[in-house]
C-alpha cells in the first residue's frame, strides 16, 4: 500500500466505551441454535418472527470460511487496486500502515465495506442459496442485498458497538422486515465481543437513537436484565430482525473476533428519505435527554 493509497483512507475516531460500558453487557443466558440450513423448520421461521433471531450454527463449512478469510486479508493488504474506499482503519493505526506486514495490517482495521463487488470470495457466502432460501422464509419475499460489511474487533483494542437497532441506520419504513445476517469467522464468545441481543425488543418498535459513542440507543434505555450472549463457532450465522436491540462489547481478549454482517430487504419495499427516518428514530428536537 502507497502513501498516496494510505491517504485516501478513512480512519474512525470515534470513542471507546472501554470497561466502563461492561455492565451494558452482562448477559443473564446465552442464545442456542440449530444446525445447518437444513434443520430450519418453520416452527424456527415462527420462533425468528418471535425472538427477533435465530442462529444457524455450522451454516457455512471450515473451507468455506477460509476462502471468506483469504478475500478479506487480500483486500486490507490491497491486493485488489480497485478496492480503494471500503477500509476503515482504526485512528491509532494512521502513522504505521504503510510499513505494517499483512498480518499486523488486518489488526488495524476495524471495518471494510462495499466489498461484494470487488472479490467473488467475500461473495460467495451473500448468494449461497441454502442462506438466500432461509432469508426468503423470513420475509415472505425476495431478500435483495443492501449493505455488506466486515467488523473487525483486533486482538486487546477490539471497540464496542454500542445498542442500537440496524434500522435506525436504514433509509426503509422503520417497521420494514430487514435481515441481517452475521456470520462468525473466529468463533465469537463474550470475551471477545460476541453479538448481544434483546430477544423480542424488536416487536416494542423503533425507539430514539443518540448520538453519543456512536448512533445508539441511550445507555439508560438498554434493558440490561434482558441481554442474552451469542457465542458463535467460526461459520455459525445469527439472523436478526433489523429492529432487534443488539451490540458487542469491546474485547480485550488476545483472539481475534472477525465477521462478515450482510443486511438484506424485501424486494418489494421501496426506499423512504433520511428525513422520514429521522423523524422516527433521530432525537432532535425532540427534548429528550440521555
Ligand atoms: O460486529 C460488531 O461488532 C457490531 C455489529 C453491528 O451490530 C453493526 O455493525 O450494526
Amino acid at each position: 500500500m502507497t502513501a498516496q493509497q494510505i491517504e485516501q483512507e478513512v480512519f474512525d475516531d470515534g470513542t471507546d466505551g472501554g470497561e466502563a460500558v461492561a455492565r451494558l453487557y452482562q448477559a443473564g443466558g446465552i442464545a442456542y441454535g440449530v444446525d445447518g440450513f437444513d434443520s430450519v423448520t418453520d416452527e424456527h421461521i415462527t420462533l425468528f418472527h418471535d425472538q427477533g433471531f435465530l442462529v444457524v450454527n455450522d451454516a457455512f463449512n471450515p473451507a468455506e470460511v477460509r476462502t471468506a478469510l483469504d478475500g478479506l486479508l487480500d483486500l486490507i493488504d490491497g491486493q485488489n487496486p480497485a478496492f480503494t474506499k471500503g477500509i476503515q482503519f482504526e485512528s491509532g493505526a494512521r502513522a504505521l500502515l504503510a510499513t505494517m506486514p499483512r498480518d499486523k495490517k488486518q489488526d488495524a482495521v476495524r471495518k471494510l465495506m462495499r466489498f461484494v463487488e470487488y472479490d467473488g470470495r467475500l461473495r460467495a457466502p451473500a448468494e449461497h442459496p441454502r442462506f438466500l432460501a432461509t432469508l426468503e422464509r423470513f420475509m415472505g419475499d425476495t431478500p435483495v442485498l443492501f449493505q455488506d460489511q466486515a467488523l473487525l474487533k483486533p486482538p486487546l483494542v477490539g471497540r464496542e458497538k454500542p445498542w442500537h437497532q440496524d434500522n435506525a441506520y436504514f433509509n426503509l419504513p422503520p417497521e420494514t422486515v430487514v435481515v441481517g445476517a452475521w456470520i462468525a469467522l473466529d468463533e465469537a464468545l463474550p470475551e471477545n465481543g460476541c453479538m448481544h441481543i434483546i430477544p423480542g425488543s424488536h416487536r416494542e418498535g423503533p425507539v430514539v437513537h443518540f448520538k453519543r459513542r456512536d448512533w445508539q440507543i441511550c445507555d439508560t434505555d438498554v434493558q440490561t436484565s434482558r441481554v442474552v450472549a451469542v457465542p458463535l463457532k467460526p461459520g455459525g450465522c445469527l439472523f436478526f430482525h433489523g429492529l432487534l436491540h443488539h451490540g458487542t462489547p469491546p474485547s480485550r481478549s488476545p483472539r481475534r473476533r472477525r465477521a462478515l454482517q450482510f443486511h438484506y430487504k424485501p424486494a418489494s419495499v421501496d426506499r423512504i428519505d433520511a428525513e422520514e427516518r429521522l423523524a422516527v428514530f433521530g432525537s432532535e428536537g425532540k427534548d429528550v435527554e440521555c
